[in-house]
């Protein structure tokens, strides 16, 4: 490497610790390029074999397969910003968050809801003075239930099987009143 090329690698190092490895792994695949280029204008006939080729290949494959791996892990190590999800967004997980209305009117915040099969939780915030709660069924059966809580969240873990169902409150007639909704297993 030029020393100009390692002093500012060391800046790089020294400024950004956390994207190091991506700048290391992708200067390293930079100068590889620019060697085998260098050495294909300057060799008319390379690479000369088969094998060599291959080695060819298989070094810039890795390098960049490398670069895409500190890329990815770099970012995902990114800031604050990486962690925090939008305010009222389902998360990807088999989380499912529903909140009853805060000022007491019989409703949740969704109507529709989805969840991925398997190992789910519902996580139900009932911040109202009206006490409710979250069951599921399908059909008249049901399936999960949460407690029913009065100003505060409770979760309830629960294995669900791809289908459709729905999600209501069953204290009084809350149901009746709008407190429900769809949900979709997939
Ligand atoms: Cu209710």
């Amino acid at each position: 490497m030029h020393p100009a090329n390692v002093a500012s690698a060391a800046w790089v190092f020294a400024a950004a610790p956390s994207k190091a490895p991506f700048y290391a792994v992708g200067a390293a695949l930079v100068a590889w390029a620019v060697l085998v280029a260098a050495f294909g204008v300057s060799h008319p006939e390379f690479p000369r074999s088969a094998g060599g080729a291959r080695l060819v290949m298989l070094t810039t494959a890795l390098l960049v397969a490398g670069t895409v791996t500190a890329a990815v892990l770099t970012a995902g190590g990114a800031g604050p910003k990486a962690q925090a999800a939008p305010p009222g967004a389902q998360p990807a997980s088999g989380t499912l968050t529903l909140t009853a209305d805060p000022a007491g009117a019989l409703s949740y915040d969704a109507r529709n809801a989805s969840l991925k099969a398997g190992a789910d939780a519902i996580r139900f915030v009932n911040r109202s003075p009206i006490a409710h709660n979250v069951t599921i069924a399908q059909g008249s059966r049901i399936v999960a239930a949460t407690k029913t809580i009065v100003g505060t969240t409770t979760t309830l873990a629960t294995k669900l099987a791809p289908g459709q169902y729905v999600f209501y409150c069953s204290v009084d007639a809350h149901r009746q009143g709008g407190m429900h909704g769809t949900l979709t297993v997939r």
